[in-house]
């Protein structure tokens, strides 16, 4: 049985975040770290779809390190205690701040480019660290109650994450004085709301910062348009999204076609948000980067 802090739930709502929370022990987080690495040398040596998906956004339906993570009991209550009892898994996201890596994340939210509607009640992500996660190695900033200010204008920056983000940065001020450093131990969790501004630094360790990052969501949540899909982890409702399965093993062929799917699908919609919304700044979709 899993200890939530009761309070999680209502610092999630008026902070926009709430961490640390427990989740996989340290033996865990070692173990998938190694996975992790594993999967990475595997993508990348089949190359294809495999290696340009391999960050984001279904890494989840292909390995099973992923999949034990999004399914782990500890992360379900946390997420039930703030979400309620249907959940899904939308996407996950690999965080990888290399080794001495100058690179870093430009203030941003997350919704402006994940196309959901009714993320603001019924959505959140997990960052677990797979690492320890510190000031040195370039952790997460949140801007703490940021969220009630709805989503924020973005522009275009630039960002090594490009592909996860569209170097999409945000556009007005961040009150710094009010940010939070996320300083977990490996195996710890963070959740943050859709709208939380947040950031990340450089890594100015020797070892590199990994965190997967998973949306969960209701099934009150659906795309702002198109077509997508999800995996069901709690309840028995998939609402508006394609239900998604399980990996039997690390990319057997019933997984692989399930990825290839779904991120095809997903592609699809997420380049026609991001067309969208830079059409509503330049005035024509087809100016905007795809
Ligand atoms: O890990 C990072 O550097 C950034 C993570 C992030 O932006 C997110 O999880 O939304």
């Amino acid at each position: 049985m899993t200890t939530i802090a009761p309070d999680l739930a209502q610092r999630f709502r008026s902070d926009g975040f709430a961490f640390p929370v427990d989740a996989l022990t340290p033996a865990e987080a070692e173990q998938a770290l190694a996975e992790c690495h594993t999967y990475l040398r595997t993508v990348k040596a089949a190359g294809g779809a495999l290696a340009r998906y391999a960050a984001f956004p279904k890494i989840h339906l292909v390995t099973t390190w992923a999949d034990r993570i999004v399914q782990h009991p500890a992360i379900l209550d946390a997420v039930e205690a703030l979400l309620g009892p249907e959940l899904l898994v939308w996407s996950t996201n690999l965080f990888i701040r290399p080794a001495h890596s100058g690179s870093s994340l430009a203030w941003h939210q997350d919704a402006v480019y994940l196309g959901l509607n009714g993320y603001q009640q019924h959505a959140a992500r997990v960052w677990v660290g797979l690492t320890h996660a510190t000031v040195a190695n370039g952790t997460m900033r949140y801007a703490r109650g940021s969220h009630l200010r709805g989503t924020l204008p973005h522009r275009f920056g630039s960002s090594d994450l490009e592909d996860i983000m569209r170097g999409e940065e945000i556009a007005v001020d961040i009150d710094e004085a009010a940010a939070v450093d996320v300083v977990l131990q490996a195996g710890q969790c963070s959740v943050h709301h859709l709208a939380m501004a947040h950031c990340s630094g450089p890594n100015h360790t020797a070892d590199g910062r990994f965190n997967l990052a998973i949306d969960y969501i209701t099934p009150q949540v659906s795309p702002t348009a198109g077509e997508d899909s999800a995996l069901l982890v709690r309840g028995r409702d998939t609402g508006a999204f394609l239900p998604e399965t399980r990996p039997a093993s690390d990319f057997d062929q019933a997984a692989l076609h399930e990825f290839y799917s779904a991120v095809t699908r997903r592609q699809k919609r997420i380049d026609q948000t991001v067309l969208n919304r830079h059409g509503e700044h330049c005035g024509d979709p087809k100016q905007g980067r795809a």
